[in-house]
């Protein structure tokens, strides 16, 4: 065989081999990309047909950067990247007591003025005038203040004057009686008979929903359960891939729509639908902000639910309220309660507010418990609200 045709097929060889590498790393990158889910859906609901071709299951590994351009991950020269380590999100136990010192900065001035107050040797009229002030400015609400001033009044009239240890026991148990210790703040995440638990979230704009999922998926996956998010928040594209990364930094997949405005009751919709196919423990759905004086957005909020509910109840509605916000997230409450009857309310931000007297009023009037409370920015500041920890932290100093 003359040399030259060998070297033909030799470099023939080289390039066939090159291209069938190239093809299978791309094959590679198409297989981890998010597979399009696709599902009948309900013929009753129009509505919701429009978005089913471009709903995604996200898939998160390597999802940290979600946003990456297709053509980087699917380049047959580029190395096939191996997926971030996960985060190892730290377990809720615990948390409130880790995250106390934020509540104490936050509500030493109810704490400490309490305390010195009622210390004080004569307890006048003007000392139990000044008390119900600091009850007020902390947010606590009329009722609750009167309630709590007039029993306060009441000990100490027929159990007299109390060192400052007294005085603190005495606070804590009032404080505590007004929490009210008995109410069930546990969150729907455990499977029921043949489906996830739905978990919705609502609220109005920049309360801190989407982190609030986010940080929730954590707590449920350090309790090895499996999660999927649904990002019915379709009013922008940022929503989505907000959420998105929440749930990839612990291997956590989200269903959205890549259509921007697409319906989010469609997406819902999708999102517990593969929830239940994937047979999964939660899924965790997020919510546009919405005002709640625009009836519209909160008739379309009222549409999300009904249309989950095709397939599968919803086990819990968490109005996310802004702690710094005071009594205007009572409005909020009231309205949203009855659009979609809320179940447990996640208060955030309570680390850059002294108005902590906001639970008790909240609770009082709307009858539904403070489940959870966010303390921060950080991905683990989220706590189970546990009334003793709180009542604490509202004593320390
Ligand atoms: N300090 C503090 N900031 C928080 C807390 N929770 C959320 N935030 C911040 O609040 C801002 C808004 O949070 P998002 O989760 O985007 O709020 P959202 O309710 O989803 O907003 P929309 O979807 O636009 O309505 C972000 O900067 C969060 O980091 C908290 O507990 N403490
Ligand atoms: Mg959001």
């Amino acid at each position: 065989m003359p040399i030259e045709l060998l070297l033909t097929i030799v470099i023939a060889a080289v390039v066939l081999l090159g291209a069938g590498i190239g093809v299978a790393v791309l094959l590679r990158g198409r297989k981890t990309k998010p597979g399009t889910y696709t599902s009948t859906r309900d013929e009753n609901d129009p509505a919701t047909a429009p978005a089913a071709e471009s709903t995604a299951t996200e898939a998160p590994p390597g999802a940290d950067a979600p946003s990456a351009p297709s053509e980087e991950r699917e380049h047959p020269d580029a190395p096939v990247e191996s997926a971030p380590a996960l985060e190892v999100p730290e377990p809720a136990l615990g948390r409130l007591a880790r995250l106390r010192a934020r509540l104490v900065k936050s509500n030493n001035a109810l704490g400490k003025g309490l305390l010195a107050l009622l210390s004080q040797d004569k307890i006048d009229d003007d000392v139990w005038d000044e008390i119900e002030e600091t009850l007020l400015l902390a947010d606590l609400g009329t009722d609750a203040t009167t309630e709590l001033v007039d029993s306060l009044r009441e000990r100490v009239k027929i159990e007299g004057h109390r060192d400052a240890e007294g005085v603190r026991a005495m606070l804590r148990e009032e404080l505590t009686r007004l929490i009210d210790p008995s109410m069930d703040r546990t969150v729907a995440s455990d499977r029921r008979a043949d489906r996830p638990a739905v978990v919705m979230v609502v609220g109005v704009n920049g309360v801190g929903k989407t982190t609030t999922i986010g940080k929730m998926a954590r707590v449920l996956v350090a309790e090895d359960k499996d999660v999927l998010l649904g990002a019915a928040d379709t009013f922008r594209a940022a929503a989505a891939e907000q959420l998105q990364t929440w749930g990839a930094r612990v291997g956590v997949p989200t269903v959205r729509s890549d259509v921007d405005g697409a319906d989010p009751a469609s997406v819902a919709y999708e999102a517990v639908k593969a929830g239940i196919d994937q047979e999964v423990d939660v899924v965790m759905v997020d919510t546009a902000g919405r005002l709640q004086n625009k009836v519209g957005l909160m008739d379309e909020l009222g549409k999300i639910k009904r249309v989950i509910e095709k397939q599968a109840e919803v086990d819990e509605v968490l109005l996310v309220l802004d702690a710094t916000t005071g009594q205007n997230g009572l409005n909020q409450a009231k309205v949203f309660s009855e659009v979609v009857n809320v179940s447990g309310i996640v208060l955030t931000k309570l680390d850059g507010t002294a108005k902590g007297g906001i639970v008790v009023a909240i609770q009082r009037q709307l009858g539904v418990p403070v489940k959870l409370v966010g303390l921060g920015e950080g991905a683990d500041d989220l706590a189970p609200f546990v009334v003793e920890d709180f009542v604490d932290a509202l004593l320390a100093g």
